[in-house]
């Protein structure tokens, strides 16, 4: 691996992990405040601790480790080392989002941006949190046009040979935040900086959350699609398999592509101001991003099926004798896999409108993002930091560490499962998310709560030293013994049929990507510019 290259990979990794060790100090601190445990100093209280929580977690921490593990791939794939120009973009991007990422961190921890991670109007924060945001999205564009600039120059010296199925997958994913964020951007630079700094005296709220919503969706898939490119192209050279099939895990992601953006309504279900018949058409649509997640689950049985066959496994399960568990590389990101089972279920249970009314704003919401970005994505992301530290910086995983990673792989699942599970369980029992203690205390029902709680903050106290165990488990990696690690990537099976040179044709994918954008969201959007209802003072309501 190209060490300079590596440089640029380290830089986005240590930042990542930084971001979880203080977001994890955050979440064990905002349990603490929350239940009256603890009292800070300075009016640092339960929002501003969620807040900088759920930025660093589910913004900061997913969106470096993204670019630095999609360029250490692209690197690896697309040539062998990035084009100068391309290293320099990935640093500039780096830049940029470090100094959005400290002016909004500082926002957060001041006090003067206790708007959550979900940050729609009306709540308002200073205009510097907005304008961190800014530099933060700004500054992922640059690196993601850096991996796109890096296959165009590929694709010219390689005439009509089909792209590398990492190099295709970054590049889906990087298309797909690129037409997300254009929501976020719009929402924060024509909405959000004009109103916090008093240029205007109102906000359309409606727009203002379905803007972010057009882009939260996808925001879930950002964090998802690297995982999947793990599992697809990675998992398979760990367990010394080969990928099913190249054209299908193409196929998914084009699906994904397609359905990921359109979707947005599905977090409004509940939402006056938008009518049911756009709301049925985006469930329907939702309905359609799971297919590539079941494609995914049916390709991974099929690789680990043949892989255990080839290896003389016999019957439907004989598979699971003969995989690598004592790999962590392998261990964490299967766990990640496992626990997408009941994690996607409860996503279909979300997009339901009759069983959305039961759980939205409930802490089964917050129990099932942590099943799904917090462990599924977050394992996977543990998992491939255990190969990725040591193969871009010339180093070995040693047994020891190995070890270490296995312990914190187990040690998140037992801390998520009495987490989630007690989220999910009282989140049906009507316990509301993001909320205050205070502001329900004495309610009858939120008695009956507590017990829950209790398993919440045991389930977060483990988790926080899986965070601690995993930050140590960085460092180490990063003064491992000398070596050369191989960059695991898979090949597909012999059997499998070539890929068609169509799923190659981008104009084809993002044209039809921004018509069923169109469709699903034009009608509405109109709506709600044309007919911003009348509210108080500040903001608009409907
Ligand atoms: Fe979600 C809310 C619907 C997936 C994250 N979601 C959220 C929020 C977050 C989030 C952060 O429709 C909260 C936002 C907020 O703060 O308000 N979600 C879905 C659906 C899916 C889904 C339909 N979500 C995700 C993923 C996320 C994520 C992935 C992060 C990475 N979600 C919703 C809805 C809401 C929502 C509503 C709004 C709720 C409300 O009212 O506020 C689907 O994409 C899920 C499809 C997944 C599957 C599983 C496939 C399984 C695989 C594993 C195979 C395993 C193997 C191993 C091979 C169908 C691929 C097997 C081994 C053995 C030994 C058996």
């Amino acid at each position: 691996f190209d060490l300079k290259d590596g440089k640029l990979v380290v830089a986005h990794i240590i930042v990542a992990f930084i971001a979880l060790l203080i977001g994890g100090i955050a979440g064990l601190l905002q349990t603490l405040v929350k239940s009256g445990t603890v009292k800070l100093p300075y009016g640092i209280g339960y929002y501003e601790l969620l807040t900088a929580h759920g930025v660093l977690m589910a913004i900061v921490f997913t969106t470096y480790f993204i670019i630095g593990f999609l360029y250490s791939g692209i690197s690896y794939t697309l040539g062998g080392k990035l084009l100068p120009i391309v290293n320099r973009m990935g640093w500039l991007g780096f830049a940029l989002m470090t100094v959005g990422t400290a002016l909004g961190v500082a926002m957060v921890l001041t006090g003067k941006a206790s708007v959550l991670y979900t940050f729609y109007a009306p709540m308002k924060a200073s205009p510097y949190f907005y304008i961190g945001l800014a530099l933060l999205v700004v500054g992922s564009w640059i690196s993601g046009w850096g991996i796109f600039y890096q296959l165009k120059y590929w694709k010219k010296t390689h005439q009509g040979k089909i792209s590398p199925l990492f190099a295709f997958m970054a590049v889906i994913t990087f298309l797909m935040w690129q037409i997300a964020t254009i929501g976020v951007a719009a929402e924060v630079l024509i909405q959000l900086i004009p109103w916090s700094f008093g240029w205007v005296e109102t906000i359309n709220v409606m727009l203002s959350r379905t803007l972010f919503w057009y882009f939260g969706h996808p925001l879930v898939y950002f964090w998802l699609m690297p995982a999947y490119m793990c599992w697809y192209v990675i998992i398979p050279k760990i367990i010394g398999g080969k990928i099913y099939s190249d054209a299908l895990a193409r196929l998914s992601f084009i699906l994904l592509l397609l359905f990921s953006i359109p979707v947005g309504f599905h977090h409004q279900l509940m939402e006056p101001g938008i009518s049911s018949f756009w709301k049925y058409l985006q469930v329907v649509l939702t309905f359609m991003v799971v297919v590539p997640s079941l494609m995914t689950a049916f390709s991974l049985f099929a690789t680990f099926e043949i892989n255990g066959r080839a290896k003389g496994a016999k019957g439907l399960f004989g598979w699971i004798k003969v995989m690598p568990w004592k790999d962590v590389r392998f261990f964490a990101p299967f766990l990640g896999m496992l626990i997408f089972i009941p994690a996607g279920a409860g996503g279909l249970i979300n997009a339901s409108n009759q069983m959305n009314a039961v759980v939205h704003n409930t802490l089964w919401v917050t129990g099932h993002f942590h099943l799904t970005v917090a462990t599924s994505v977050a394992l996977t992301f543990f998992g491939i930091t255990y190969w990725l530290l040591p193969a871009v910086t010339g180093r070995v995983l040693t047994k020891r560490m190995n070890k270490l990673g296995i312990i914190q792989t187990i040690i998140w699942c037992v801390g998520m499962f009495f987490m989630s599970g007690a989220m999910h369980l009282v989140g049906l029992f009507g316990a509301p998310r993001r909320t205050a203690f205070t502001t329900y205390e004495g309610n009858a029902d939120a008695a009956s709560w507590m017990p829950y709680y209790v398993f919440m903050a045991i389930g977060g106290t483990i988790l926080f030293i899986g965070v601690l165990l995993m930050v140590y488990n960085v460092f180490a990696l990063l003064r491992a013994p000398k070596g050369v690690t191989e960059y695991p990537i898979g090949e597909a099976m012999e059997q499998a049929e070539a890929t068609p040179a169509y799923l190659d044709r981008w104009s084809v994918w993002i044209s039809l990507s921004v018509a069923l954008i169109l469709i699903a969201y034009t009608v509405p959007l109109m709506d709600m510019i044309m007919h911003p209802g009348v509210g108080s003072k500040g903001f608009i309501t409907w």
